[in-house]
């Protein structure tokens, strides 16, 4: 007697715990527990060997796990049905809902524009490292030991003795271009570079950039004026006058900033050229020979000029954005204005 009461337990358990995902295995559940041949009817038959005594006690123990089974049996047929429902209710043949279509971002759209106008003057894209080392970030270029740039104030170092840093332009790629020491060469570097600074609406502690380089025998300043002239008027527009004004790089001599003709007043004076008429979009120069020399390139042969512009700030121009953060933030309300030209 005790011994079938302990059996009805430990099947009670079992059964409590079944599941079925299919009308097979549904089927399977019914034969196993309450087929012909089934638990149940085996348990009934165990019915024989319990004394007169306790007959009636394991009687309606054994009714009660009958229809434990039975109604478990229920719960699960249920289950199946809605399972099929679901499956019918569902038309595969519709098509998917609408998935949102990204757009391209208008700094990869400006960067595009740049990389494709320079294609067309016979520059092709270099690329490298953003993780640098002091040589080709800073020594390379000529700059001093004390350069306020090389401070931790404002470069991210990852490390100090050996150097590892974030590069603070992609003049690094440039160097390391010219240590190849195939030439002439005539390459422009896109890329993402990193400066410790507080973030505003004009600066961030990254942003994009790109810088071109071009070294051959006889260039000179006419051809960086001219590279850069056809450059704004491809970028801007044919009426987009420019101007050079002296500036000083520790990797350029001599070095320039050049403005653009603002585009908001075309010249009359508005508060993006804070009434000057011009805005400033990049700088340049004659490549210094020491950082030729640096490069192991004979600086008595040959001669380059050089260049870097803030993609984001050439975009805050074109799109008159005046929050430089807009860019990266991932706003879509703000991405989604962008349109790529075909
Ligand atoms: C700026 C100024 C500049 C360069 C970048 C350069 C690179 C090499 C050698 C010489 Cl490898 N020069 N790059 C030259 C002049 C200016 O960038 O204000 N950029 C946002």
């Amino acid at each position: 007697m005790q011994q079938l009461l302990d059996k009805i337990k430990a099947y009670s358990a079992e059964i409590e715990a079944a599941a079925v995902k299919s009308k097979d295995e549904l089927e399977a559940f019914r034969i196993k527990y309450l087929g012909t041949k089934g638990l149940v009817k085996t348990i009934m038959g165990e019915m024989k060997d319990v004394a007169v005594e306790q007959k009636k006690e394991a009687g309606q123990a054994l009714n009660q796990f009958k229809n434990f089974v039975e109604e478990k049996f229920d719960k699960l047929k249920q289950f199946e049905a809605s399972i099929v429902k679901e499956k019918q209710d569902t038309d595969l043949s519709l098509p998917a809902p609408d998935m949102p279509l990204g757009t391209r971002h208008p700094i990869s759209i400006v960067q595009n524009k740049i990389i494709s106008i320079f294609n067309r003057l016979g520059f092709a894209v270099a690329q490298g490292p953003e993780i640098e080392d002091d040589w080709h970030n800073f020594t390379a270029l000529n700059l001093p030991e004390n350069h306020p740039a090389r401070d931790m104030q404002d470069t991210f170092y990852l490390q100090e003795e050996p150097a590892w840093l974030l590069r603070t332009h992609t003049s690094s790629v440039q160097i390391r271009e010219m240590e190849k020491g195939v030439l002439p060469l005539r390459i422009i570097c896109p890329g993402r570079v990193y400066r410790n600074e507080t973030i505003s609406a004009r600066a961030h502690c990254f942003f994009n950039q790109v810088e071109g380089l071009y070294i051959a025998e006889n260039v000179s300043f006419a051809d960086l004026k001219q590279t850069l002239y056809f450059f704004v008027q491809e970028m801007f527009g044919q009426e987009v006058k420019i101007r050079f004004r002296p500036s000083y790089f520790p990797f350029t001599e001599p070095s320039a900033e050049m403005d653009i003709s603002c585009l908001i007043c075309g010249g009359s004076g508005c508060n993006v050229c804070k009434k000057t008429g011009w805005v400033e979009i990049l700088g340049c120069g004659m490549v210094h020979p020491q950082v030729l020399e640096n490069c192991n390139i004979d600086s008595e042969k040959y001669t380059g000029f050089a260049f870097g512009m803030g993609i984001e700030r050439i975009a805050m121009l074109k799109y008159q954005v005046k929050d430089l953060r807009l860019f990266s933030e991932n706003d879509t309300r703000f991405l989604d204005q962008f349109v790529a030209a075909v």
